[in-house]
């Protein structure tokens, strides 16, 4: 595809999500895949760049809570036209089962169900907790299903300190070294994720599939 097309198209989602169009976000995201935009690229160079951009304005004071809201909204309308159009990795069964959610306190999911709706594409079984996870439903679903994967999302600073109590409850409870621990989210580093025990962070969905699928084959 001619990349000044892509870019208009990318542009397009981007300013809607920024303008808070949810009236026409559904078309603009129908307009760009038939011009042959990849899915993950509307949704990562397109609608998120415009959901950062409003979060960027908000934490300048140059935005307020109602435009976020909307901008979230729009972001989320545009992501539920894409995504079922993301291809399917593999249909040689399920990698194994992901047990993903939110941190408690924090109620950020839209970074968080991409995660997981790419590594279902992926291959994995995504059991999505939601958000606002307290560690204990953490705990119980790490323990009762064949889980391969624990992923814990945190969109504040203030939140992902929540991370490391659940690693090490993991350990006490005897469970840490049956799974991979994978963390994400604006705030989270790979310097963070190797401070607190965990295997893998991502910064963005694709590398969050991509380092789960290369843990996964070296275990
Ligand atoms: Co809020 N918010 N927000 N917010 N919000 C941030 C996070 C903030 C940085 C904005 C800012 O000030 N510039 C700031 C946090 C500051 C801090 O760190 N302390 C903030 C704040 C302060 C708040 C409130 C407190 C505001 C208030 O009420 N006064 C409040 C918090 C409520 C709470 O949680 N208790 C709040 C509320 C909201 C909305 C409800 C309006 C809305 C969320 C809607 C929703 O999720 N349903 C919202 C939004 C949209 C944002 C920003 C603008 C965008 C987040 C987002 O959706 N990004 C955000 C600013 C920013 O991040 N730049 C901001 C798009 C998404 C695709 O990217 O989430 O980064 P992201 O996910 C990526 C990667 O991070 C990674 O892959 C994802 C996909 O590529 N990833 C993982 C994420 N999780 C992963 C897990 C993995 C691996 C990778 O493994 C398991």
């Amino acid at each position: 595809m001619n990349d000044s097309i892509s870019a208009l198209h990318l542009k397009r989602l981007m300013d809607a999500v920024t303008g808070c169009d949810l009236d026409n976000i559904e078309k603009i995201a129908e307009e760009a895949l038939a011009s042959g935009v990849k899915p993950v690229e509307a949704i990562q160079m397109g609608l998120a760049k415009g959901i950062k951009e409003v979060g960027e304005r908000f934490g300048k004071g140059e935005a307020y809570l109602p435009e976020l809201v909307m901008a979230a909204n729009v972001m989320k309308k545009g992501a539920a036209v894409v995504e079922p159009h993301i291809p399917k990795g593999t249909d040689m069964g399920s990698l194994g089962k992901v047990v993903i959610g939110t941190v408690e306190g924090d109620i950020h999911d839209i970074g968080k169900s991409l995660v997981g709706t790419i590594l279902g594409t992926a291959g994995f079984d995504i059991l999505d907790l939601g958000v606002d996870v307290p560690a204990e439903r953490f705990l119980e679903n790490a323990a009762k299903e064949h889980v391969k994967i624990l992923g814990m999302s945190a969109l504040m600073t203030t939140t992902m300190v929540k991370m490391p109590d659940i690693v090490t409850a993991l350990a006490s409870k005897g469970l840490r070294k049956r799974m991979i621990v994978m963390v994400g989210g604006a705030p989270t580093t790979k310097e963070w994720a190797k401070e607190i025990g965990a295997d893998a962070q991502a910064g963005d969905a694709v590398e969050a599939s991509e380092l789960a699928l290369n843990l996964i084959k070296s275990r």
